[in-house]
């Protein structure tokens, strides 16, 4: 895309000419708990950036007051996390190698890098509909000192209650198994050992076959002669669905299952028996240590939800994260395809979907595509911003996906959140009327183009929500839902079910729609907006029982809203009960007086999948500091938060709030504990990746792992004895065993496992604990086994650095700790000493 633009005054500038930077000035502004934050403008080029006639865009999720600070700009909210800045009186021509400050104020006080602004770009105002990219854009490193700010410090006390074990005593199998025993004594399997497999177990010895040439060299072979000696894979009635008993002793290799699933589970343990080392490159032949194991999952449904609408992933990247879900055995992948950033999946019978929603860039209309979100820039080539999934793509994934026993839920967001079907719609509907087929036009549409409601979504869209009275949303809703069975079809890969979203809809949608109002004068049963929601939902779900399909949803849709004493509150809704409906429960946010739900619903009948936001997303950042990007409208979600979850009973050790700070147990005083019939209808666990600050493989690798673990060993692994243990003093002493073990088996095993399969993880490093003591400084680390090393010079650690191993004499100065992978990548920077500024110590930025 070309910078250059000539205005009619003669003035030619070049917008790539601008760097700009961003800085935070005050965070706690006129003690007001707002931030008073800096975008500071450079005319790096050789002519004058005039002083109007322009705007700048810029996303950001956060509010703004309108008028800057320092009375040259005005910021004004266009739609969602779309903002403009128009330069006022105030601002004056940039002469070259100027620059100027625009001072404005945020509503809330700066957490992380993630608060920065993002995707700034340049709109000159006699050609609108045209965005141009600016040359550079940083963010200036920021040292807070806000409350719960956790320092290399206080990660050092953290890290210090993690004991080291050594190796070979560490189990090899995760998730932990049901038993495990190690025999004694090693197997060797070489390019010769064959893979003799039962007639149902096929496919699975054919993986097996394959997934061995990795550390091979080369394939195994898969031989039928029953007699031979090597890998059997042996069908065996009577062991649980998924379960598996897995026998490596001098003589060969026995796996036994009932069900392929079993078989291909008891396959990823031997395959997690493997030293990590195995993958760095092939060896004619490996050990596996001798093991008696019996395995069986705690929970039916293990998953991982991604959002590819927010920010796209390549289907490659999709592909590797199954990859490691199969190994550790999770089973379900809910990918979230559409939202009001973007619909990710071709529909063949409506092209509009893709060709128009698919992409973003700058537009006034959304004609031709979605807005700039999420930082994407003006640009719709942007990798982030646009994209899709192809069939032939999105095929290939669910192939891949149901080699590996794992379902693809594809989640098609509604009511909510579907700005992009509904401009995709509202195209199609332009194209057929100038075509001149005004019946065929309206067949899909998804607004009631005559409604003049007005509201605002959680991250402010203004025109998000699909009419769920005209009869042609569900003519959409069915002609998806069809194009979807075809594509499963065609793959061949199970869809069981369809996740319709049924999140977040705001207030005054739909009030002043004429559609709405005579549906409500045809329909006693909705008396108003909020009726229409059980109208909808109970239409999709006879929908999609119809074609077998049972609906799925986020918590929402299994709710009825009515009051108690005159205060809202909520009831899973009689309605659905006995449909099957499976609920994706989030909120659990401590404080916020929901933390019940999930129990609530599951009580009262649904499947609930507890996707709690206190302990299972992923987009939300690992700890309070500007370093560590992320969400933290949740919570802070490190890898502990994950590991110590209960699922039947997450009260039990919730310890602080979504500030870090200690919460008050009364909050569940009178919460709605788990009933053994409850129980029964949890039907899993699920980590949720939403990507508003996911942009690229490595951001989603980072929020990703090594949490996965955390999540793997909680929906497979049974209920570990400290989370039933009465006495608090044993379960504590039982937890830290067990927490000291997972650290280490990652450290040591998977960790550097992951960097090298499937082509190598770009899980987090995480920053070194640092302490000064008696003169010396020590460092330690969140997962033994990673390598830390360290500078005296001012330099940022690479991987040639000095290592760490025992405390470091300090003579002044700064000294800066880093941690690395197995590969040499580094992590964020410890630093000790004297910063740059004179300060004592603490973090980096
Ligand atoms: C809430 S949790 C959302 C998503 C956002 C997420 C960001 C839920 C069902 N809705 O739309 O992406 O927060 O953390």
């Amino acid at each position: 895309m070309s910078t250059a633009f000539k205005t009619t005054d003669g003035v030619k500038f070049n917008a790539a000419d601008l760097r700009i930077s961003w800085e935070v000035i005050d965070n706690n502004y006129q003690n007001k708990n707002e931030a008073l934050t800096a975008l500071v403008i450079t005319n790096s080029g050789k002519n004058v950036l005039p002083a109007g006639g322009w705007k700048f865009y810029f996303n950001s999720g956060r509010g703004f007051t309108e008028n800057a600070v320092s009375g040259n700009a005005k910021i004004n909210q266009v739609n969602g996390d779309l903002y403009s800045i128009t330069p006022t009186a105030g601002f004056k021509d940039l002469k070259p190698g100027e620059s100027a400050r625009i001072e404005y104020v945020n509503d809330d006080p700066v957490v992380n890098v993630t608060d920065a602004p993002e995707g700034i770009y340049m709109v000159w105002d006699e050609q609108p509909e045209k965005g141009y990219s600016i040359g550079s854009f940083d963010i200036k490193p920021y040292k807070p000192s806000y409350a719960g700010l956790v320092t290399p410090e206080i990660v050092y006390d953290r890290n210090k209650t993690v004991t080291d074990i050594p190796a070979d005593q560490l189990p090899k199998i995760l998730p932990t198994p049901v038993s495990y025993t190690e025999t004694g004594g090693t197997f060797t399997i070489d390019g010769k050992t064959p893979v003799v497999a039962d007639g149902a177990f096929a496919k699975e010895a054919a993986y097996l076959a394959n997934s061995f040439s990795k550390i091979l060299g080369r394939p195994l072979t898969v031989s039928s002669d029953a007699a031979g000696t090597g890998i059997a894979l042996k069908k065996v009635d009577g062991i649980a669905p998924e379960g598996y008993e897995l026998k490596v002793s001098g003589q060969g290799v026995v796996i036994n299952a009932s069900t392929a699933a079993g078989a291909f589970y008891g396959i990823q343990s031997l395959t997690n028996l493997v030293s990590p080392a195995a993958w760095v490159k092939a060896e004619k032949s490996i050990k596996i240590t001798c093991v008696d194991v019996k395995d069986a999952p705690r929970f039916a449904h293990r998953a991982v939800m991604l959002d590819v609408a927010r920010n796209f992933q390549t289907q490659q990247q999709v592909i590797k994260l199954i990859e490691a879900m199969s190994l550790y055995k999770l089973n379900v992948l809910h990918l979230h395809l559409t939202d009001d950033e973007g619909w990710r999946i071709e529909i063949p019978s409506l092209p509009e979907l893709t060709s128009v929603a698919s992409k973003r860039g700058h537009t006034l209309d959304s004609k031709t595509h979605l807005p700039a979100s999420h930082g994407s820039g003006p640009d719709v080539n942007n990798p982030y911003g646009s994209g899709f999934y192809t069939k032939a793509e999105y095929i290939e994934i669910l192939k891949y996906a149901t080699d590996r026993h794992i379902i693809v839920i594809p989640e098609i967001e509604t009511p909510g959140h579907a700005r992009a079907s509904i401009k995709a719609m509202d195209a199609r509907y332009d194209r057929l009327v100038a075509e001149g087929k005004k019946d065929e036009a309206a067949k899909y549409l998804l607004r009631d183009l005559d409604d003049k409601s007005e509201y605002r979504s959680v991250q402010y869209w203004n025109d998000n929500v699909i009419n769920v009275s005209l009869p042609s949303t569900y003519t959409f809703v069915e002609r998806v839902v069809d194009d979807l069975i075809a594509i499963y079809k065609e793959a061949g890969a199970p869809l069981p079910g369809i996740h319709f979203g049924g999140d977040e809809v705001p207030p005054h949608v739909w009030e002043k729609s004429p559609a709405y109002l005579a549906l409500k004068a045809s329909h006693p049963e909705i008396q108003n907006t909020g009726d229409l929601w059980y109208y909808f939902y109970g239409r999709v779900n006879q929908i999609l029982k119809a074609k077998g399909i049972h609906l799925a949803g986020w918590e929402e849709m299994a709710l009825r809203k009515t009051k108690i004493d005159g205060n809202d509150t909520y009831v899973p809704n009689p309605d659905f009960t006995g449909e099957h409906l499976q609920a994706d429960v989030w909120n659990n946010v401590l404080g916020g007086g929901q933390e019940d739900l999930a129990y609530k619903l599951a009580n009262g009948g649904y499947k609930v999948v507890l996707t709690c936001v206190t302990n299972l997303y992923f987009d939300m950042a690992n700890y309070k500091s500007f370093d560590e990007p992320g969400y933290y409208w949740g919570a802070f979600l490190g890898i502990d938060k994950f590991y110590s979850f209960i699922p039947y009973d997450y009260f039990k050790n919730a310890d602080v709030d979504r500030n870090g700070a200690p919460i008050n147990q009364n909050i569940f005083l009178g919460k709605q504990r788990l009933t053994d019939y409850g129980k029964s209808n949890i039907i899993g666990l699920q980590g949720a990746l939403w990507a508003e600050t996911v942009k690229g493989p490595e951001r989603m690798d980072y929020m990703i792992f090594p949490r996965l673990f955390g999540l793997a060993e909680r929906a497979w692994a049974a209920d570990p004895a400290w989370a039933t243990e009465k006495d608090p003093i044993k379960a504590k002493q039982e937890y830290d065993l067990a927490w000291s073990t997972f650290l280490n088996v990652l450290g040591k095993r998977e960790l550097p496992r992951l960097s090298y399969y499937s082509g190598g993880y770009n899980y987090r490093v995480p920053k070194p604990g640092i302490s000064l003591q008696d003169g010396k400084y020590a460092s330690n680390i969140e997962f033994p086994g990673l390598t830390i090393r360290y500078t005296t010079n001012g330099k940022d650690p690479d991987a040639n650095s000095k290592i760490y191993t025992a405390p470091v004499d300090y003579k002044g100065g700064e000294i800066k700790f880093r941690a690395f992978d197995p590969k040499g990548r580094g992590g964020n920077i410890a630093t000790g000493g004297e910063a740059a500024e004179g300060k004592k110590q603490g973090s980096t930025l």
